[in-house]
């Protein structure tokens, strides 16, 4: 309700409730396996980008490598550009032609 020009705070309440109740989609980044991509360096990638210890970057990698893909984290879209970004840019940079992709959490 609008008294004197002023919006109710009852309703500004709701209107708050009501965005906020909104979830963002979440993003899974994925890793996809490639035959040139030295093992090393994508345990290294596992590392840094997605924070993984040894052990987990050892595991996640080998997983890429005899699956084909696997998901190494899930993020707010944002944060997922940026891996994938991060990822690539490092890959090119050192001349390999890792892949990395990322697609909404169902
Ligand atoms: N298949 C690569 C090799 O044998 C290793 C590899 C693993 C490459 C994971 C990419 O996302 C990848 N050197």
């Amino acid at each position: 309700m609008v008294i004197g020009g002023n919006i109710d705070s009852d309703v500004l309440a709701g209107v708050d409730s009501e965005v906020m109740l909104k979830r963002p989609f979440l993003y899974r980044v994925i890793l996809l396996n490639d035959d040139y991509t030295p093992m090393d360096f994508v345990i290294s990638i596992l590392r840094i980008v997605f924070l993984k210890s040894s052990v987990d970057a050892i595991s996640l990698m080998l997983e890429v490598h005899n699956r084909g893909s696997a998901v190494c984290g899930v993020y707010s879209r944002e944060i997922a550009e940026v891996k994938v970004m991060h990822v690539m840019s490092l890959s090119r940079g050192e001349g390999h032609p890792l892949l990395c992709r990322m697609e909404r959490d169902e």
